[in-house]
């Protein structure tokens, strides 16, 4: 039997376990009756978001998915259209929930790696008339987890937010990562909230929580999505407990994002050299990255599972590729040696 290695996860930033400090501020949590209004510390962690965010009230959620699609359903009604990059997602991980939940359609639009521009928007606008559908709300990734944790530029979001006005549109941002966003450009996640009407962002993937996310806007926008959140049995009670998780993060997992980005730049570096997989690490902006399997016969989930055996834990990128992703729980020196167990699984 080779010994046991113990293995690196890359699958996602969703897996990092909650710290001892971390677990501490959830223990101690002052908690009451969220669905009364009545969680002290959910109200807090409501109010800095808002806050963070530059928007009038927030709403804590259970997951991404939830703050997505309450975001969305607060926005449409049934029959109505949205706009979206084709790999967003709101329309492809979501379980069809935009859909099944709203009763509303997307018209997925090809963007640049996962981002939108103006002018494909202003392209894809609809004349009023009986037959079309209502195209009532523009919906972009920041950063954008198909499109290879690109970063929208604050310019280019307030473009794409300016035409979307002029046409009566809202906008919808979806920051499960608008922190690494924030963090790769220097622009503060109010201003690129500032182009959007609604905006939704984890607490669970590079900030370290266990669970939570939060949608944020105007205070009619957030008191619709409260009540959707009420409809999908997201509403949580103590739910203090998770919010002390995620203001933990806040004041002590924030500031170090960028060290999971300079991971990913070396990670890419050393991957791009191994024969059998293909990436420019220049495409690298955040911390996922995705590498092109190119090695004879072999497929991605012949990939994965070799990866497995030499204990390295990789996803699916579809289309021919993995994602890799670097999070709290991978410190830099881990990165050297998840190269040599990628190298060594592709031999
Ligand atoms: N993304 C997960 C998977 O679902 C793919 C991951 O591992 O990256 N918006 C974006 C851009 C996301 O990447 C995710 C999660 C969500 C929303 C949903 O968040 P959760 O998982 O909390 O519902």
């Amino acid at each position: 039997m080779p010994p046991m290695v113990h293995p690196i996860d890359l699958r996602s930033d969703t897996v990092t376990r909650p710290t001892p400090g971390m677990r501490r501020a959830m223990a101690e949590a002052e908690v009451g009756d969220d669905v009364f209004g009545e969680d002290p510390t959910v109200n807090r962690l409501e109010a800095r978001v808002a806050e963070l965010l530059g928007k009038e009230a927030a709403l804590f959620v259970p997951t991404g998915t939830m703050a997505n699609q309450a975001a969305l359903g607060a926005q449409l009604v049934p029959g109505d259209e949205i706009l979206c990059d084709e790999g967003a997602h709101c329309i492809n991980y979501e379980g069809g929930a935009l859909a099944a939940l709203s009763g509303v359609q997307a018209r997925p639009l090809r963007g640049d790696r996962g981002l939108l521009s103006a002018a494909l928007v202003a392209e894809a606008l609809r004349p009023e008339t009986d037959s079309f559908p209502r195209t009532r709300l523009v919906e972009v990734e920041q950063t954008h987890n198909r499109g290879g944790g690109r970063v929208y530029t604050l310019p280019a979001l307030q473009e794409i937010a300016q035409l979307a006005r002029a046409h009566g549109l809202c906008v919808h941002l979806d920051g499960a990562r608008l922190w690494n966003a924030s963090a790769a450009s220097g622009v503060a996640a109010r201003d690129f909230a500032a182009c959007a009407d609604s905006v939704s962002v984890c607490l669970s993937k590079g900030l370290g929580a266990p669970a939570g996310s939060l949608v944020a806007g105007s205070r009619e926008l957030v008191r619709a999505a409260r009540r959707i959140r009420k409809r999908l049995g997201g509403g949580m009670r103590q739910a203090g407990i998770l919010a002390a998780a995620g203001l933990f993060a806040l004041d002590h997992q924030l500031a170090r994002i960028g060290e999971d980005h300079d991971h990913a730049q070396a990670l890419a570096a050393g991957l791009a050299e191994i024969p059998g997989l293909s990436l420019d690490p220049a495409d690298v902006e955040t911390n996922l990255v995705f590498a092109r399997l190119t090695k004879p016969g072999w497929d991605v989930p012949r990939a994965l599972a070799a990866l497995r055996a030499h204990g390295l834990l990789a996803g699916d990128g579809e289309h021919g590729r993995l994602r890799f992703v670097t999070h709290l729980d991978v410190p830099g020196d881990a990165i050297p040696e998840a190269v040599r167990r990628v190298e060594r699984a592709l031999a």
